[in-house]
């Protein structure tokens, strides 16, 4: 028998991209139900050529469900992935509520999809930011093993969700209007600006999106003695985060063979070929799957350095399309419990 999936968030940014993965992927399914609050209940989605009407989420919801797609923000997978897990539904959920949780899986399919294999229910989808660098880092760390890495984002507005795409839309039409812009979202104006502060400030004057990187990198990869360094920027860009990633190797790899390695590596397309003026840029990445890599040269200021500058769209692998990969690893090694 085929799952019953539910999509927890399905009226948001990420949850309708997961139900339009789900239809691009041919994802097995018996049944999808959409869910989201009860501000959405009754509302409509659109899945492939069908239309879902929205439930709101209750602790019920998921009786008979198989597999359950969250993307409703931390406090709604705090309190409804165990019941969802309860009712013996296996939970993907792409909050941060259960990301650092030694007994929950932290997975990216290309990365570690052996992690798959201990869950007990729920497992995380990282952070956008991070999925898209350990794609590309992975290669790189079986080759010539890395010891230190300083990443710096340009991270688009839907990471944040609908309202602040939103936001971004209306301070751009205010500004060429020659009205003030007003901001509810960000802390100041994004439209033709860069805000060093991606979510909220932590004792170590670091953001919460920058520890993130160093923490759920070092869980993904399986390796803490990986040194990283973050520093996230929000720029008005609607989809697709930017990367320029600075690593150091214990083994020397030239560009050329960086260049050789990533273009076998799963889930990477290589765009480098600076006399075209081909690069990764968020217009190319954006409403595509792969992971763009490219700038790819040698650090000239260290003996075993690297640079890139990785691109990909933030909505698709890093939230809908790796958490719909995550299932269909579930389902190939029947990691699911299907009733
Ligand atoms: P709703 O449309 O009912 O508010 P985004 O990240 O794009 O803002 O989307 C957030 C998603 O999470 C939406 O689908 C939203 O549904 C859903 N959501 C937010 N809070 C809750 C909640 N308490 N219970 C269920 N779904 C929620
Ligand atoms: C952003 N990376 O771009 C964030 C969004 O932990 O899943 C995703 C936050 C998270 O704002």
């Amino acid at each position: 028998k085929n799952p019953v999936v539910a999509v927890v968030g399905a009226t948001g940014a990420v949850g309708r991209e997961m139900l339009d993965t789900l239809v691009r992927r041919n994802f097995p399914h018996s049944e999808v139900r959409a869910l989201a609050s009860s501000r959405s209940a009754g509302s409509k989605v659109e899945f492939g050529s069908k239309t879902l009407t929205v439930q709101e989420l209750t602790e019920d919801s998921f009786v008979g469900v198989d597999l359950a797609l969250f993307s409703a923000g931390g406090s709604t997978s705090e309190k409804f992935a165990p019941c969802a897990v309860k009712s013996g539904c296996v939970v993907v959920d792409n909050s941060s509520a259960w990301r650092m949780d030694p007994a929950v899986p932290l997975v990216v399919p290309e990365v570690n999809p052996d992690d798959l294999s201990w869950h007990k229910g729920i497992i995380a989808n990282p952070n956008c930011s991070t999925i898209q660098m350990v794609v590309a880092l992975k290669p790189i760390h079986d080759a010539a093993r890395i010891k230190r890495v300083v990443v710096s984002t340009y991270q688009a507005v839907s990471g944040t969700g609908q309202k602040a795409i939103v936001e971004l839309e209306n301070q751009v039409r205010q500004l060429f209007n020659g009205q003030e812009s007003t901001n509810s979202v960000y802390p100041h104006r994004i439209a033709f600006n860069c805000l060093p502060q991606i979510d909220v400030f932590l004792d170590n004057e670091y953001t919460k999106e920058e520890m993130k990187m160093v923490l759920e990198t070092k869980k993904i990869m399986g390796d803490d003695s990986i040194r990283l360094t973050a520093t996230t920027v929000r720029v008005p860009v609607f989809y697709g985060h930017s990367e320029s990633v600075n690593i150091e190797t214990e083994k020397k790899l030239t560009s050329k063979e960086a260049r050789a390695i990533l273009s076998q590596a799963p889930g990477v397309r290589v765009l480098d070929n600076p006399g075209e003026k081909i690069y990764p840029m968020p217009i190319l990445a954006a409403g595509e799957d792969e992971t763009f890599v490219g700038r790819i040269r040698e650090d000239e200021s260290i003996e075993n350095g690297l640079n890139m500058f990785i691109v990909a769209d933030n909505i698709r692998k890093g939230a809908a399309l790796n958490a719909v990969q995550i299932a269909e690893v579930l389902l190939e090694r029947g990691l699911l419990r299907i009733a």
